[in-house]
């Protein structure tokens, strides 16, 4: 059975869902034999680039069942449907069902989850043009229907987008800037500092590694890595300013993966993978405060998206293994849960890193 087949070759973006899913049930079909679907080479998986990049603080659900979601879209500048996006809504018997999103534009990609409002209940989806420097959103209903689009803030030449988050705890997502100059520092999109605040400069050598909440305080707060092998945050504070904290020194052969709370206390946690194996620094007020182990991901394992898939408060590992779609649900230390959900054509990014 191609259960890797579904979405490939004859997608066209409009499709009624029933077409989509006609061909066989492969998308429902949790009996897949892991292990073959694991590619043959024995190297080390490529980390998707830092969650920093995507990861915020929202429940990533635009169809409000309380279960990330996952988005997906052809950018592949050769294929036909190149642009076409949809998402994978994560059901309560963790399955996936599909749904249209949009079309994105030749030069647009897809940044991630946040709210375009802070009355949203569920997530819009941000997407940002970089021949324009312009951000903006596809506004969502609450079954995860793109219904409009809103726009953030088409930024200067010399900066450039890093991330999305809610800086300043007003439940509306802000955006995570560097300027060519190495200025960081935040575009809040509402509230009393509205626009660009700076919070430090920093020379080549300091790298973001992740964006979260990091002392649980809700204003999500900024992970960064120095060449000489130490972590820590930047904690933002009520007043638009950044305090540092100390994490921990990267073992060798570590690697930050993302952020996301693995021991469901509200507090976001760093993800740490060495080869196939990942475990997270445990995090209080913006220190490492010790060690879970979370477990082995499977050969090629890319970890694409970190969020809560079972809404039991604690953040899970989702994956992609080839063209294999599944997520790690975390149950606790050294206790992973693997979910199948379907595989998807090369031609589909689903790792918001990419995409
Ligand atoms: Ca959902
Ligand atoms: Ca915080
Ligand atoms: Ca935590
Ligand atoms: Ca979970």
């Amino acid at each position: 059975m191609m259960v890797d087949e579904i979405y490939s070759g004859s997608f066209s973006a409009y499709k009624a869902e029933e077409e989509l899913l006609s061909s066989d049930n492969s998308i429902l079909d949790t009996t897949v034999d892991w292990e073959s679907l694991a590619p043959v080479e024995e190297e080390a998986p490529a980390l998707a680039k830092p969650a920093a990049v995507v990861r915020v603080s929202t429940d990533q659900d635009i169809d409000s069942n309380g279960l990330a979601d996952i988005i997906m879209a052809i950018t592949k500048s050769t294929h036909p449907n190149r642009g076409s996006a949809g998402a994978w809504l994560i059901q309560e018997n963790q399955t996936a069902k599909w749904g249209n999103l949009s079309t994105l534009n030749a030069t647009s990609k897809i940044m991630g989850f946040g709210k375009t409002s802070s009355s949203k209940a569920v997530d819009d989806i941000y997407v940002y043009d970089a021949a324009t420097n312009n951000l903006g959103a596809w506004v969502t209903d609450e079954n995860g229907k793109v219904t409009g689009w809103k726009n953030v803030n088409k930024f200067n030449d010399n900066m450039n987008v890093l991330g999305l988050g809610d800086f300043n705890a007003d439940g509306q997502t802000d955006v995570l800037l560097m300027s060519d100059y190495g200025d960081l520092g935040v575009w809040f999109t509402s509230g009393a500092k509205t626009g660009w605040k700076r919070f430090q400069s920093l020379g080549k050598e300091w790298h973001i590694a992740a964006i979260g909440d990091f002392n649980g305080d809700g204003r999500d707060d900024v992970a960064l890595t120095h060449d000489a092998g130490f972590a820590g945050c930047y904690i933002t504070q009520a007043d638009g300013t950044v305090k540092w904290t100390n994490l921990d020194n990267i073992k060798s052969g570590q690697k930050i993966a993302g952020a996301g709370d693995f021991n469901g206390d509200g507090v976001d946690d760093i993800l740490l993978q060495q080869g196939n194996y990942c475990g997270a620094w445990i995090v209080e007020n913006g220190n490492a405060k010790g060690w879970m182990g979370l477990g082995s991901l499977g050969n090629g394992a890319v970890v694409e998206q970190i969020g809560d898939f079972n809404g039991d408060g604690v953040d899970d590992l989702r994956l992609r293994v080839d063209k294999a779609i599944g997520v790690q649900l975390v149950k606790g230390a050294d206790k992973l849960e693997w979910h199948y959900y379907g595989s998807v054509g090369s031609e589909w990014s689903t790792s918001l890193a990419s995409l």
